[in-house]
């Protein structure tokens, strides 16, 4: 279980949660224990839907890429303005560096719908360089937070919220000031992605095995 509390910082970034890992967690929880009086709000999108609404062309080129997730990278604090907690947490987080390469389009294992699995820890597409990476991520992401395709929870205490993070991406408004914000995370242990065409995901750097495995069936 990890506390998630906005001393600590705030998740107001577009992301699912671990995709720098080889076998990412296939479902999170979130169970809300303080919340502030307005705002505090989760967002989640569909990314199912998200994939549904490429055109075309778009669906088919996307079908083909593959995306190198990474968890080192500035996606909370600009590095000139973290404070000495936030550097601490931060060397932590990267103690192990990793880099790992998922499609960008993922088939869900159980249902064999197809997703955009991209998010905040997606930072290059492979094969291209990262301005033209950014620019195609940029326009991918856009589709996954349509309003149409994004759900706002509004959070009472005692709640839990599970969401598949295999198909979803999520973003923690940062709307209520600096009212105290506290939930608990749970992340369930996942299998590793397979694309449109079969291929799985593979490692490029970080030894992810103390993160539990799904025992085969
Ligand atoms: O604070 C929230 O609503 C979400 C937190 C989150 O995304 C995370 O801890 O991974
Ligand atoms: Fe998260």
């Amino acid at each position: 279980m990890l506390p998630v509390d906005s001393e600590d910082g705030k998740a107001n970034h577009w992301h699912t949660d671990v995709t720098f890992v080889l076998n990412p967690p296939q479902a999170s929880t979130l169970r809300s224990i303080t919340i502030p009086p307005y705002g505090g709000e989760t967002l989640i999108a569909n990314a199912a839907a998200a994939y549904r609404d490429l055109p075309g062309p778009l669906r088919d080129f996307a079908d083909t890429l593959w995306a190198v997730h990474t968890n080192d990278y500035d996606y909370a604090v600009p590095p000139e303005s973290r404070n000495e907690a936030e550097r601490a947490r931060r060397a932590v987080f990267t103690s192990i560096k990793y880099e790992t390469v998922h499609p960008v389009v993922r088939v869900h294992p159980l249902t064999g719908e197809r997703g955009l699995y991209i998010g905040g820890f997606a930072q290059r597409i492979v094969g291209l360089a990262s301005g033209e990476s950014r620019d195609i991520l940029r326009l991918l992401q856009a589709y996954v937070t349509r309003p149409e395709n994004v759900l706002r929870w509004r959070w009472e205490p005692g709640q839990l919220v599970l969401f598949d993070n295999r198909i979803t991406q999520h973003y923690a408004a940062d709307n209520y000031d600096d009212l105290p914000r506290r939930l608990h995370r749970v992340t369930v242990a996942g299998d590793s992605p397979a694309g449109a065409d079969g291929k799985k995901s593979y490692s490029i750097k970080g030894d992810a095995s103390h993160y539990s495995t799904v025992p085969a069936a």
